[in-house]
């Protein structure tokens, strides 16, 4: 089965409500979703490189380039048997892991509907619903957030994650923590802190924290080391591991004790599952990270996060909580014991809309 065309389409996509991070606001959107096709198959992933280098050094328009130039060029023509040989022919460029990681994950999908199975059972899924959470993002007081983490307990999320940044953290964890005492509560600096903010993290540890993800540089494991030795709260490292190794190494100078595994910054499912495995067998939780992707990305989480190492509530809420309008479906609903369920027919499970697509379209290419 040879990859006979890739079509690149850059969408933007307005959010039900905006998202502030330590890094910012933002009101919608922009992804590249990718299309492999073979014969009458297709095949869908989402690159999750944001509109500015914030979260990472990836953008729209750098993942748009390396695709275009470096990427298509080489799958197309090739003969797609084994989904996880595709990282292999994208091993000679450099980083770049997102738009990497936009077209492996494409395969997989295309590998699994042409063996008529489902992304799940391909990837060695054990379950059919999978732990979510929802990410609740910076809010103008304390009061107004625990006015926005009541919304999503009532909706039925049993895991709540708090965005953080500084002036925004301890009185604000607080007074969730003391609204709701029996909630998972878990905090996210993306990488908004350094050692010398040491003690604010010292006085969280007694607010009985799930875990505190990336609070210091987005390319430490050594200060999150030294961090992690003060604190009995677990560190839980995102935006440092980029690789298998990097957990590795992370896990040998005792950096976390948890690690966020979202398949666009660590290059697909092929390395998501090498994390993953290598988490298993030292008994290290991991958990599925979310990019406000849309239905074709969090399909793919799901499925990603139904592998029996993810053992902590990932990222991935219903559609709902990001779009009013997906841009393919069926939408993912939660279940009430706070869960997704993972599609079980072929591939991922959901198919995209083309009406949607177009309304949302900025510019798309088709390579042959
Ligand atoms: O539910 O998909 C979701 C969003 C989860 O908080 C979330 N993602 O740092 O993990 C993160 C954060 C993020 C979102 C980062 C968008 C960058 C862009």
């Amino acid at each position: 089965m040879n990859i006979e065309s890739i079509e690149l389409r850059q969408i933007t996509l307005p959010l039900v409500s905006p998202f502030t991070t330590s890094f910012g606001t933002q009101s919608d959107r922009p992804c590249v979703i990718v299309t492999v096709r073979a014969g009458e198959a297709a095949g869908y992933g989402e690159c999750v490189a944001g509109d500015g280098p914030w979260y990472s050094y990836e953008t729209v328009a750098t993942a748009w380039h390396v695709l275009e130039e470096f990427l298509t060029p080489r799958l197309l023509g090739f003969d797609l048997d084994d989904p996880t040989a595709v990282w292999d022919l994208f091993a000679p460029i450099r980083g770049h892991n997102m738009a990497k990681a936009a077209l492996e994950m494409a395969c997989w999908d295309l590998a699994a509907k042409t063996r008529g199975v489902s992304l799940r059972d391909l990837l060695g899924g054990a379950r059919d619903r999978v732990a979510v959470g929802v990410s609740v993002g910076i809010q103008a007081s304390p009061a107004a957030l625990v006015d926005t983490v009541r919304r999503y307990v009532d909706d039925g999320y049993a895991r709540i994650k708090l965005k953080i940044a500084p002036g925004h953290d301890e009185a604000y964890v607080t007074a969730v923590r003391a609204a709701f005492p029996d909630t998972l509560v878990q905090v996210d600096a993306n990488s908004a802190y350094t050692l010398a903010d040491a003690p604010i993290f010292q006085r969280m540890d007694g607010l009985d924290l799930l875990l505190i993800e990336q609070p210091l540089a987005d390319d430490d494991i050594v200060d999150h080391a030294a961090l992690q030795r003060e604190l009995r709260t677990p560190l839980c490292l995102d935006e440092s591991i980029h690789a298998p190794d990097d957990a590795r190494h992370a896990l040998d100078l005792g950096s976390c004790r948890v690690i966020n595994i979202k398949p666009g910054r660590v290059g697909g499912h092929r390395r998501s599952r090498e994390i993953h495995d290598l988490c298993r067998a030292r008994d290290i939780p991991v958990w599925c990270g979310g990019m406000l992707e849309t239905n074709i990305g969090r399909a793919h989480n799901v499925a990603l996060a139904s592998l029996p190492g993810f053992t902590l509530p990932g990222d991935i809420s219903a559609s709902a909580r990001y779009y009013a309008h997906d841009v393919a479906g069926p939408d993912f609903t939660l279940n009430s014991d706070s869960t997704l369920s993972v599609p079980s027919g072929p591939g991922i499970g959901v198919e995209p809309d083309p009406t949607a697509l177009e309304v949302a379209t900025d510019r798309v290419e088709t390579f042959r």
